[in-house]
């Protein structure tokens, strides 16, 4: 597997040979790796070596350490296209998996200028707010923060929330949903973030923050969600 005669440096061929273990499903997700000197002694090569290659492959998240304990196989990531509008319910049902939303809070509230001027209403007008913790097979992807006109959608509660928002528009209210922006940055998560997301203080989150739009560009909601990095990954198509 390893050919030490190759021009292509020994620390990369392990890398790609343990990815394509990783990916053919023959190192499972949650699978304890051999150790550092195990793999030095299987290709005759050095410890330094096959750290470079861990090293690479904890930094591009296919695995994690343990302190004391050793390198495990991360689970895989969840990749979002992103090129339909589509729910976190659908999301999740479309790969298999099953959606579930943990309630932190939902409430009516003022708007403040900011959230009144991007739903295009007045300034102290009545939004819902509401956050919820969007859990996939039972594991926690991302904490959402929801603000939407409560002129606009009338008679949303936590219990209908807590299947999916735009199945009611759609289904319930028969309004179209036409548009959305969206930006994604970087960022690390804070204790609140950590805790709802089962993840230590300071890991990488993806910072999304969606604007959708009912046909006839009728504001429909502005969304702020933090998506576990470890998790999830986007993913585009270009054409040129
Ligand atoms: C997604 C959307 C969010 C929308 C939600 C509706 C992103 C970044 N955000 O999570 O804007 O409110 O789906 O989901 O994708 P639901 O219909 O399952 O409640």
């Amino acid at each position: 597997m390893i050919n030490k005669n190759s021009p292509i440096p020994i620390y990369y061929q392990l890398e790609e040979a343990i990815k394509d273990k990783i990916e053919k499903g023959e190192l499972k997700p949650g699978e304890a790796l051999p150790s550092e000197r195990e793999y030095a002694e299987m290709y005759n090569i050095s410890r330094m070596t096959v750290r470079q290659a861990i090293t690479q492959l904890v930094n591009s998240g296919y695995i994690y350490r343990l302190q004391g304990k050793g390198t495990f196989v991360a689970e895989r990531k969840i990749e979002q296209p992103l090129t339909g509008l589509t729910s976190f319910t659908e999301d999740m049902e479309a790969r298999g998996l099953t959606p579930a939303s943990q309630f932190i809070s939902f409430s009516i509230i003022p708007a403040s200028q900011a959230i009144a001027s991007q739903l295009s209403i007045q300034e102290y007008g009545p939004v819902y707010e509401m956050k919820r913790v969007r859990l996939a097979d039972d594991v926690p992807m991302a904490l959402e923060t929801t603000y939407i006109s409560a002129n606009l959608v009338k008679g949303l509660t936590e219990e209908i929330a807590s299947r999916s928002f735009y199945a009611y528009i759609e289904e319930h209210l028969k309004l179209k949903i036409g548009h959305a922006s969206q930006q994604i940055e970087a960022a690390s998560a804070d204790s609140a973030e950590a805790l709802h997301l089962q993840i230590k203080k300071g890991s990488p989150i993806l910072l999304i923050q969606r604007n959708t739009f009912l046909e006839g560009d009728v504001p429909l909601e502005v969304v702020k969600s933090v998506y576990r990095a470890d998790r999830y990954k986007f993913m585009i198509n270009m054409k040129r």
